[in-house]
């Protein structure tokens, strides 16, 4: 299956976070593409309409995206421990987990492109906006951490620490360990984990 990666994009990260806790990393080969709001990549149009990494090439040529359906088909690939559950609240508690996990990427997605911008066309209002709800879900993920460490590792736990794991890489100056010390040793030991470790997130600009 081909992988349309970039090592910067954090959605990429966590398909392949997710492949990797599945034992299929070796099954992605990973094509270099570079894709951004302020310039499409010509060679994406075809399989992805909407120009966004990632996007996964089916062996039969079928392109699926986004992060999330790319990561529960690769969950019917495999025989080992799901990371979707199959139903009940079991399955909402991690859906709602990886809405929140992906919804944070959009939020510094969001920023990151605000930063990008020139200084007189950058909106203070949108910036306030989205360190704000930065700050809301990271608050929330704090006070609810019991949440992440009393259930079995699923799609929700990938999401949340990639998030994580992208806070550190392009807004380290926030800080966010400072009041947050549960949420920060949950993060540790995600950090741990041989599936994390094998896919870190790079610059590579
Ligand atoms: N909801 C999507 C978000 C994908 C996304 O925004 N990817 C970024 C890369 S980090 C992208 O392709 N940006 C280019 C653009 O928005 O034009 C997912 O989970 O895959």
């Amino acid at each position: 299956m081909k992988l349309h990666w970039s090592p910067r994009s954090p959605y990429v990260r966590k398909v392949l976070i997710a492949a990797h806790e599945m034992g299929l990393g070796s099954r992605l080969d990973c094509v270099r593409t570079t894709v951004s709001p302020f310039a499409p990549a010509e060679d994406l149009w075809d399989d992805n309409p909407l120009n966004k990494l990632p996007t996964l090439v089916l062996d039969d040529g079928t392109a699926i995206y986004d992060s999330r359906v790319i990561c529960e088909h690769l969950d019917t690939l495999h025989d080992g421990p799901r990371l979707f559950p199959q139903g009940g609240r079991e399955r909402l508690t991690a859906l709602r987990n990886q809405a929140l996990g992906d919804g944070l990427l959009d939020v510094l997605m969001m920023r990151l492109i605000e930063r990008l911008r020139p200084e007189d066309r950058c909106s203070p209002e949108i910036v306030a906006s989205n360190e704000r709800k930065t700050a809301a879900a990271l608050d929330r993920l704090e006070s609810d951490v019991a949440l992440l460490t009393s259930r079995p590792y699923d799609i929700g736990h990938v999401a949340i620490g990639t998030a994580l794991g992208y806070v550190d890489f392009r807004f380290a100056g926030d800080g966010w360990r400072d009041r947050r010390p549960k949420l920060a040793a949950w993060h540790v030991g995600f950090d741990a984990r041989p599936a994390v470790r094998a896919c870190p997130v790079r610059d590579d600009s």
